[in-house]
Parts: structure tokens; C-alpha cells; sequence
């Protein structure tokens, strides 16, 4: 503990607890100001208990699921069909998305058994859902699924190893450039995020279109065909992005850490439990 005018700052340990029970606005009173741990501690928990109690009052409503209902909304208003596939996924399906042994993404996955894993991604159940309704539905086809993905990270601020993608996709006429573009300003701009258009690539894919906010990955979009899609059996273009809804989250509420947007037991709407 440094000591200055008798005072004492405050350890790592109190700076760490300080600090899951600020909200990205507020800051640390300086401690020359003479307010104690103790009593900072305490004014903080009462402030984040009322935050909670005033959620409890309102509308109840978690952000994650919350995000999740007014993406949907926005799909579904313009003509996506909303999808739920299987997150307990056969191994296979990565392998045939051309993730095989060598590559990165392989060892990221979760495996669960021999044959299955947790979903990394949506684009599996997506490509079997296009490749189904291409009987069914007139062309041309648009869907998109909102759920659960799981990846093995190391990295901190921006990953987690369960997250939330959105992926939609259109499949057969008008899959331009300039539609897939046009629907991801309207989705960002719906959701007041500022973001800029990069190139990039991935073995997946090959070319990419990134949607960067800052420093921070918020999407990759691609425009088909791609080889691969022959293995799943279609045979039309398409264009699809996926996106991370806790890092939508992130930027929205202006997190420090993507764990405050995450499936959490430690904060509940960005707000610290541990009270
Ligand atoms: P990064 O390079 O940041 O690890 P990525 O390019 O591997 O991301 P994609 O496969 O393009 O990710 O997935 C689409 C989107 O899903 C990303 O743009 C991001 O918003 C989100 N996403 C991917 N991995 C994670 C993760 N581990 N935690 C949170 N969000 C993620
Ligand atoms: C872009 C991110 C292959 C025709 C079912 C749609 C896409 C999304 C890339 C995602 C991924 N691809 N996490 O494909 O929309 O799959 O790596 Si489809
Ligand atoms: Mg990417």
C-alpha cells in the first residue's frame, strides 16, 4: 500500500472491485479526496443494488435476450425467416466448411464426443436450411438464426468462449455487393453503431468484408459463390454476414470488457451480482 499524506491508496485487489462495481461512466473518486474502501465500497454496491431493483421495476427485460428480440424483429419486418438449428453440431460439418486438422478454427472447437461438437459458427445449419428450401420457398431466399456459439480463445476484452452470432444470409437473385452492404448499414444504423467497411480474408471464405467499430471485429460478410458450397449442395449465390451480439453490446453500453455483455452469473446487465 503506497502511503501519501497518510492516506492510502488503493490495492490492486480494492482497484479490481472498484472497478466491476462502476458503470462504464463513472470513475474511481480520487483517493487524495479521503474517502475510504470501506466507504466507497458501500455507497457503489447501493448505487448498482438500486440499478437492479429499478430493471426489476421496469421493463425486466435481460440485454442479451433483449438485443436478440429486436435483431429478430428487424430480420423477420424485412423478409428473413427466422431459424433455429441444432447447437450440438457432428464434427463433420466443420471439417466439410473446410476447417480440417491444420486449420486454426479446428483447434478451437469444442469437442463433446467423437463424433460432436459445439457449433463455432452458424454457417452449417444455414447452408442445409438454403439448400432444403430451395424447393420450398420463391426465390429469392432470405434467413437468418440468432443463437449460441462456442469457441476455444485465449484472448481477453473482445472474445468469449460463448458468444452470440447472427448470421443471415439471402440465397439466388439480387445477391449483390451492394445489397449486402445496404442491409448491414441499415442494421447498424438501426442500432445507432458507427462502423467502417474493410477487406480481408479467411480461409472459410477466402474474401471478406469486415465490419470494424474502432479497433473492434463487429462483423465479416462475404459475397458467394464460394467452392465450398458445392459440398452442401448449393449451387446459386448468395451473400451472408455474421456478427457478435456482445460485442454489439459492447460498443452500445461502451464496456470495457466483453464479459459484461456475455451469459454471466458475475454481472447482469452490464451490472456487477456480486452485491
Ligand atoms: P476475431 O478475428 O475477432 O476472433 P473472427 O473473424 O474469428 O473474429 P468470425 O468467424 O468472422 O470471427 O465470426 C463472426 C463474428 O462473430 C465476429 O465478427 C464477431 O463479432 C463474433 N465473434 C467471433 N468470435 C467471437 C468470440 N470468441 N467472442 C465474441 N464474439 C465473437
Ligand atoms: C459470412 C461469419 C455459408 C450461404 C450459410 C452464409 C455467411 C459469415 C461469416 C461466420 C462464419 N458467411 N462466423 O455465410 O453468411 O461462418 O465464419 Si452461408
Ligand atoms: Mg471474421
Amino acid at each position: 500500500t503506497e502511503e501519501r499524506n497518510n492516506i492510502p491508496a488503493f490495492t490492486p485487489s480494492q482497484k479490481k472491485r472498484l472497478e466491476a462495481l462502476l458503470m462504464p461512466e463513472e470513475v474511481i473518486p480520487d483517493p487524495s479526496e479521503n474517502l475510504n474502501f470501506q466507504e466507497l465500497e458501500s455507497s457503489l454496491v447501493n448505487r448498482r443494488k438500486k440499478d437492479i431493483v429499478k430493471i426489476y421495476e421496469d421493463d425486466r427485460e435481460n440485454q442479451l435476450g433483449k438485443i436478440e428480440r429486436i435483431i429478430t424483429k428487424f430480420f423477420v419486418d424485412r423478409g428473413f425467416l427466422e431459424i433455429k438449428s441444432p447447437i450440438l453440431i457432428p464434427i463433420e460439418y466443420i471439417e466439410r466448411m473446410g476447417i480440417t486438422e491444420d486449420k486454426e478454427l479446428f483447434e478451437q472447437v469444442f469437442k463433446v464426443d467423437k463424433n460432436m461438437c459445439l457449433r463455432p459458427m452458424l454457417a452449417p445449419g444455414l447452408y442445409n436450411h438454403l439448400r432444403k428450401f430451395d424447393k420450398v420457398l420463391p426465390d429469392p431466399i432470405r434467413i437468418f438464426e440468432i443463437g449460441p456459439c462456442y469457441r476455444k480463445e485465449s484472448d481477453g476484452s473482445q472474445h468469449l468462449e460463448e458468444f452470440t452470432m447472427l448470421n443471415f444470409c439471402q440465397m439466388g437473385s439480387m445477391c449483390t455487393r451492394k445489397t449486402l452492404e445496404n442491409l448491414i448499414d441499415e442494421l447498424l444504423e438501426f442500432m445507432d453503431i458507427e462502423y467502417e467497411i474493410v477487406s480481408d480474408n479467411c480461409h472459410v471464405y477466402g474474401a471478406t468484408i469486415d465490419v470494424l467499430h474502432k479497433d473492434m471485429e463487429l462483423a465479416s460478410a462475404v459475397v458467394g459463390p464460394i467452392p465450398k458450397d458445392a459440398d452442401w449442395g448449393i449451387t446459386k449465390p448468395w451473400i451472408g454476414a455474421g456478427f457478435g451480439l456482445e460485442r454489439l453490446l459492447k460498443v452500445m453500453h461502451n464496456y470495457k470488457n466483453i464479459r459484461r455483455a456475455s451469459r454471466s452469473e458475475s454481472y447482469y446487465n452490464g451490472i456487477t451480482t456480486n452485491l
